[in-house]
């Protein structure tokens, strides 16, 4: 039954009925009866297999289909009404048509099955940066991953009261159909369709599709940002705690950052780092004119392979209640999860020698395919789905719908020569230039092509749900919006150098701390810093290398130096990037790419 007399949800709820055809409509209430029940019925149908309910209380494992495993770029659109308002860093489809092909592949797409109402809230409920949406799905694994990545239940209803500022979700499983796969965002309806997948990342709608699509159209006309960025407060042994917002590719250890346990030295001296976010930043301007950022989202959907209790002992904590698991290796003895990178966690275990893989399949150390190659138990973009609150590192200020006060915005990729260590913007427009540059390069392995680098703005690429050009305009409104002694500063940071022989020079993980501690330093006005071409370069004496075992000076200084040759090729990469964006592209970020270029060539 309704928990609402809110007439624009009771018609978007009643529209999608008549369209989809469900057997039966259950409204998804919050209460812990109703969730033991789903999943109890999950558990009956073979949706979800229970794990070892002694060492993994909670915890469940499901399986996509194999065709189903990852977010799909190419099937992802931006449906505007004008196609210059999606960009060309994005698939647009003209919505009309869009909405015809999706209802004709949602005409009775539920018929035989249950209609799940899910009301949702991203950030704490009814909080000023809080907003809130109802997802319609088939799925019982959607609602059982919504509940830990989001807050759920009656009470965002009575949050939202008689308010027409919902975002309208729509899921349907159909045949888990590649061919007929589509994932839809409406910015100017509030609208998101989602049809023929089961994956995660395409279908729990309140991550990608609602809080960086839809947001970062609603924060441009609204004055805030919706950002792929993580949340960390930094404690310092005077017990003051600095908030900094980062921003990477997928792969270049968001997570681990957000949790990261800095080293023993500085433990000692009184450093903690509490993690407010892992993937997502809403970022408005505060009473006191500073920037504020929460985390839209209530749990964690980490990447199991790789991490262990040395990669990320505080992830894998996360993960030990109450949590989802898909796509990951089953021990069937033990009822225990696997994943390749598991085996560093007790050298002692190594690898199972019995698994069952992602697929279903029995599997041993020694299992190959066709062509003779060892295939992975667990499949390499499986996942975890963790309440935040299990989190050890969570931070007091998680909850707080008021968010916390950034200091800082680290951009970084994965780049193995040429961008230092860290460097610093000169001003908030030198900072947004750093931003919309960053990137990755491509290695042999992805693309056959070595050293291209694929550029992904602020790592928003696959995720701003507008014309890229006006999203840099955008940057540059929110920094005019704030005095500048407000105003977070900017780094670039790359963890990623690699030597002659193709090892990572500088050792990353917990010692990323070391330069967290240079930023803290430069926002405290401690430190001062070499001027270059490109910006502030710490001096190799302000970095802190103490304790690193085999790590010399002139080692930091190999990856703090600036080669103005590589550089150059730099620049004229990035002209030819910004040329993408025509004549959206800000006369600002141009005058930057100019004035790089006349520095380096002094
Ligand atoms: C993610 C991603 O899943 O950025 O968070 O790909
Ligand atoms: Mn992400």
């Amino acid at each position: 039954m309704a928990n609402t007399t809110n007439k624009k949800v009771l018609e978007f709820v009643e529209s999608r009925v008549q369209l989809c055809k469900p057997d039966k409509v259950v409204w998804i209430t919050g209460e812990k009866e109703q969730y033991d029940a789903l999943t109890k019925e999950a558990l009956s149908t073979g949706e979800m297999i229970e794990l070892n309910q002694k060492t993994l209380p909670g915890c469940l494992l499901h399986r996509t289909n194999p065709n189903d495993v990852a977010r799909v770029e190419g099937r992802t659109f931006i449906c505007s009404r004008k196609e210059e308002d999606c960009g060309p860093t994005n698939n647009w489809w003209e919505p009309k048509q869009a909405y015809a092909k999706l209802e004709s592949i949602l005409d009775g797409a539920y018929k035989g099955r249950t209609m799940y109402v899910i009301p949702f809230s991203m950030g704490p409920v009814g909080g000023p940066i809080s907003k809130i949406g109802i997802e319609l799905t088939d799925s019982i694994y959607v609602v059982l991953n919504m509940r830990i990545m989001t807050r759920v239940g009656n009470n965002v209803l009575e949050a939202l009261g008689d308010s027409n500022d919902f975002v309208r979700g729509t899921h349907a499983k159909c045949q888990i159909d590649p061919e007929e796969r589509y994932i839809c965002q409406f910015p100017e309806d509030n609208a998101i369709i989602s049809v023929n997948s089961g994956y995660g990342g395409n279908v729990l709608l309140g991550k990608k599709c609602f809080a960086l699509r839809i947001a970062s159209y609603q924060g441009k006309n609204e004055m805030w940002m919706a950002e792929h960025m993580l949340i960390l407060g930094i404690e310092k042994p005077n017990k003051e705690i600095v908030y900094m917002c980062a921003a990477f590719p997928s792969a270049c250890g968001k997570t681990n950052l957000a949790m990261l346990i800095p080293p023993e030295g500085y433990r000692k001296a009184g450093y903690r780092v509490f993690t407010v976010g892992d993937d997502i930043s809403w970022i408005k301007k505060g009473p006191d004119g500073r920037l504020y950022a929460i985390n839209p989202e209530n749990g964690f959907f980490g990447v199991a392979p790789g991490t262990n209790s040395h990669s990320n002992y505080n992830a894998l904590a996360s993960t030990r209640k109450n949590t989802i698991f898909t796509n990951v290796a089953l021990n069937p003895e033990t009822k225990e999860v696997w994943w390749e990178g598991l085996e560093k966690d007790d050298p002692e275990k190594k690898k199972p020698a019995h698994l069952i893989d992602w697929i279903g399949r029995p599997w041993t150390p020694d299992t190959v395919d066709a062509d003779g190659k060892p295939v992975k138990a667990a499949h390499p973009n499986s996942r975890f789905t963790a309440p935040a609150i299990n989190c050890p590192c969570i931070s007091p200020e998680f909850e707080n719908g008021n968010g916390v006060p950034i200091s800082a915005f680290i951009f970084g990729g994965r780049r193995p020569s040429t961008v230092p260590l860290v460097y610093q913007a000169t001003s908030w427009e030198h900072g947004v230039f750093i931003g919309s540059i960053m990137g990755s390069e491509t290695t042999a392995a992805a693309t056959g092509q070595v050293g291209v680098v694929r550029r992904d703005p602020m790592a928003m690429r696959p995720f701003c749900g507008y014309h890229m050009g006006d999203y840099f305009q955008h940057w540059l409104d929110m920094g005019k919006s704030v005095d500048v002694d407000k105003q977070p500063k900017f780094f670039n940071v790359n963890w990623f150098r690699v030597d002659e022989n193709g090892n990572f020079i500088w050792p990353g993980f917990g010692d990323n701390m070391r330069v967290l501690d240079w930023m803290l330093k430069r926002i405290a006005g401690e430190v001062d810093a070499v001027e270059t071409p490109i910006g502030y370069v710490p001096n190799a004496d302000d970095i802190n290398i103490d304790g690193i075992e085999g790590f010399t000076k002139d080692t930091l200084k190999s990856i703090l130096a600036i080669d103005k040759d590589a550089w150059k090729v730099e620049a004229d990469g990035i002209k030819e990037f910004y040329k993408s964006f025509g004549d959206k592209l800000p006369k600002e970020l141009a005058k930057q790419a100019d004035a790089l270029k006349d520095r380096l060539a002094k």
